[in-house]
């Protein structure tokens, strides 16, 4: 069935991306990319139909979803886990702020509302080899924090008020288009700028610090598939675990040292980045997304770090 669906933050890493997804599959006039920042407005304004917004300012949003209808907002509107401890403040008053104005929004004008989350609402209490979906999510970063209040806050609006919100925790996301921004799982994207321009790559995260990372095709896969998903199946909605593959900097540098024998990495931690690393799962279990909407991803590393040098090589 065709759908109206408006991707709020649309500028991101995956909004970029997630654009395109949702227009092969709806067509290229029921996907709107609102965006805050009027240059990246302007850029994504010749590839599709494009608003300039602050999801922050609710009249000016519900404007927006008066004018579209749509039948679906994608929030991505976030600040991520490193930059968040910069500001925490600012963090807070930016994901939860969106985040209501979203939910309110749709509960308004009867639409669904999907936020990812994060593998940062687990932390150090959290078991983390095979985390479970259900299980214990005391984060002690403000990102986490907001997370955990969104999937609390998105569950709470569709029991009380019956809004269609659903949502998947995201690993670290790698991607070759639009670079991601103030995360801790960014290294593994800069990793491959930095070996196919030929620099040595200063990693900011310890070499022995496993996280869940996905590959974009399979992100985008996640978001459509959800929103598709038979409602009558699902026990879960905000959120569920999703994963493609489980490495640490140590082991993703001799994947692409195996193609780029030159390549060369040395440490330089980040102690910020450290510590949230150090309290996110190793991997996580992801099987009630199997099993209540079909999750399956396609790429592993190699796959991904072939396909990732491809198109960078392409590109810089
Ligand atoms: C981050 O590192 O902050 C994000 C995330 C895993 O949510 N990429």
């Amino acid at each position: 069935m065709s759908k109206t669906i408006l991707i709020v933050g649309a500028g991101g890493q995956i909004g970029t991306e997630l654009v395109s997804h949702l227009q092969s599959i709806y067509g290229e006039d029921r996907v709107i990319a609102a965006e805050l920042r009027p240059k990246v407005c302007k850029r994504m304004s010749e590839k599709a139909r494009t608003v300039c917004l602050n999801a922050l300012d609710r009249d000016a949003y519900a404007e927006v979803v008066r004018k579209y209808k749509p039948d679906w907002i994608f929030n991505l509107v976030a600040v991520l886990s490193a930059t968040g401890e910069n500001n925490p403040q600012t963090a807070w008053h930016v994901n939860m702020g969106a985040l209501l104005n979203s939910l309110e929004l749709a509960r308004e004008f009867q639409c669904g509302v999907f936020t990812p989350s994060s593998i940062g609402v687990f932390g150090k209490d959290t078991p983390p080899d095979g985390t479970p979906q259900d299980t214990i999510m005391r984060p002690n970063t403000i990102y986490g924090i907001c997370k955990v209040s969104g999937e609390l806050l998105s569950d709470y609006y569709f029991s009380r008020f019956g809004v269609d919100t659903r949502s998947v925790r995201f690993p670290g996301i790698i991607s070759h288009g639009t670079l991601p921004g103030g995360g801790t799982t960014d290294y593994a994207v800069e990793i491959f700028y930095a070996a196919v321009r030929g620099e040595s790559f200063i990693c900011p995260v310890p070499h022995n610090a496993y996280m869940d990372m996905m590959y974009m095709p399979d992100a985008l896969k996640a978001c459509s598939s959800l929103i598709e998903a038979d409602p009558a199946r699902l026990i879960h909605r905000n959120s569920f675990n999703v994963t493609a593959m489980s490495f640490c900097p140590g082991e993703l540098y001799e994947v692409i040292k195996r193609r780029i024998p030159s390549f060369k990495m040395e440490y330089r931690i980040d102690p910020v980045k450290e510590a949230i690393a150090s309290s996110w799962p190793n991997y996580m279990d992801d099987s009630c997304a199997r099993a209540e909407w079909g999750w399956n991803p396609t790429w592993d590393i190699d796959a991904m770090a072939d396909d990732m040098l491809k198109h960078l090589r392409m590109k810089l």
